[in-house]
Parts: C-alpha cells; sequence; structure tokens
C-alpha cells in the first residue's frame, strides 16, 4: 500500500485544464468499456471478451472534451487473489506514478445486472491508497446500462427489491452513481466531476 509522500492527492481543482479520472473496480466489471466510452473511442483501451483474461497494466489515455483535456486511468483489480506478489506491487507502484499528478475522480464500475461483490474491500483499498477524503470524490459507474429495459431508469432498476444490494451499496457512497447507458452521458459525467471540483475548491477555502 502507498503511504507518505508516495500518496497520490486530489489536488485537481475547476481552473485545472485536465480532468483526470481513475476507474477502478473488480475484474471484468467493464472499466476498460466505460473508460473507451468517455474517451469516445472503442479501442483505446484493451476489452477481455474471454472471461479468464484480465488486465494488468494501469494504463492511461488522454482526449480533448471542448476546453477541457480528459485523462482516463485505468487500473486492474487489485483484490483479483490471482495475482502474485510481485505484480500486484508492480501495478501499485505504477498506478501511483500514474496519479501522481492528482485526481479529479474516483469511478467505481458495478456491472447493474449482478450482485454486488468485493466493491466495499475495494472502497477500503481506495481509501486506504488516497487517504479518508476520497470518499467525497469517488462515484460509483453503473455499467452494463444497455441492458436496462427501453424505458427503463438506473434508480428505476435500483428500487427494484432484487436489487436491494446496489441500492444500499449507492447509499454506502453518499448517493453518488452515474450509468453509462449511452456515449451522450458522457457530458452528465463530467458535469457530476466537475461539481466535485467545486465542492474541492468550497472545502479548501472554509
Ligand atoms: N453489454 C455490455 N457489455 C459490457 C459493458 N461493459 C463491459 N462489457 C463487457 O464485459 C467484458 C469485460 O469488459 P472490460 O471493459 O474489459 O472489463 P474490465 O473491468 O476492464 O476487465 P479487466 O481489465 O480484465 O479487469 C467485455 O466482454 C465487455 O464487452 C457494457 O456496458 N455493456
Ligand atoms: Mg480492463
Amino acid at each position: 500500500m502507498a503511504t507518505g509522500s508516495e500518496t497520490p492527492e486530489m489536488s485537481c481543482g475547476p481552473d485545472d485544464p485536465e480532468i483526470r479520472v481513475l476507474l477502478m473496480g473488480r475484474k471484468g466489471s467493464g472499466k476498460s468499456s466505460s473508460g473507451n466510452t468517455i474517451l469516445g473511442e472503442r479501442k483505446r483501451f484493451n476489452i477481455h471478451h474471454d472471461k479468464k483474461q484480465h488486465e494488468s497494466e494501469v494504463c492511461v489515455e488522454v482526449t480533448q472534451n471542448g476546453e477541457k483535456q480528459v485523462c482516463v486511468i485505468d487500473c486492474p483489480d487489485l483484490l483479483d487473489p490471482d495475482l502474485n506478489k510481485e505484480k500486484l506491487e508492480k501495478m501499485k507502484d505504477q498506478l501511483v506514478s500514474r496519479c501522481s499528478a492528482g485526481l479529479s475522480a474516483v469511478l467505481l464500475t458495478v456491472p447493474l445486472e449482478e450482485p454486488v461483490e468485493n466493491e466495499e474491500e475495494i472502497l477500503d483499498y481506495i481509501k486506504r491508497l488516497f487517504g479518508p477524503e476520497v470518499q467525497k470524490y469517488i462515484m460509483i459507474l453503473f455499467t452494463h446500462g444497455d441492458k436496462l429495459g427501453k424505458n427503463q431508469t438506473i434508480e428505476e432498476h435500483l428500487q427494484n427489491k432484487d436489487h436491494a444490494d446496489l441500492q444500499q451499496l449507492v447509499t454506502e457512497f453518499g448517493g453518488k452513481f452515474h450509468c453509462l447507458k449511452k456515449k451522450k452521458t458522457i457530458k452528465d459525467l463530467l458535469q457530476k466531476i466537475d461539481v466535485f471540483e467545486w465542492e474541492k475548491m468550497e472545502g479548501n477555502m472554509s
């Protein structure tokens, strides 16, 4: 676990010309696919369709979105029990180095049609890595939004009693979530991240 001076800071502000977003989540939860959607290109990050194959590098890609540059950091599942110690240490070093410029938000990818798994453990891990204040800048990013019914909203999906665990997770994350149903919702996502940045500035001023 990164400690002391190695710990990346949540140091972006509204005047920062770049939005830096870190994608974390259990393996196969849709981190890279979401990263590609955010970047507006299908093949920037590798997608593994074979359930046994998973990414083992922290990858970074950048795009321009209006006036802001958007930097997406795609981090493999660091809690994957199949990772050996050496690989894990390498990935942690990569993560700390890729996040050294600061982060605007951490997005935790959660497939909306699957039960909650080790997301709380991942949350604890993120907090240990970035410090407890990171909680304010974490948002759940529901993936597989295309599997919602044609006129069904994510809110309706969460209200279904079969998805009480997802609703509970949202509550634990302070109600902050987004569902990437279509590419056009990227603007909404970036606006939500912008709000984090303003809140951060107000926090610094008080
Ligand atoms: N239908 C649908 N499939 C998705 C979505 N997101 C991811 N997938 C599929 O889920 C599988 C895993 O997606 P990835 O984006 O590679 O997941 P990941 O979290 O980056 O996986 P690792 O890096 O290996 O941990 C692929 O077959 C994707 O096509 C989505 O929103 N809708
Ligand atoms: Mg991936």
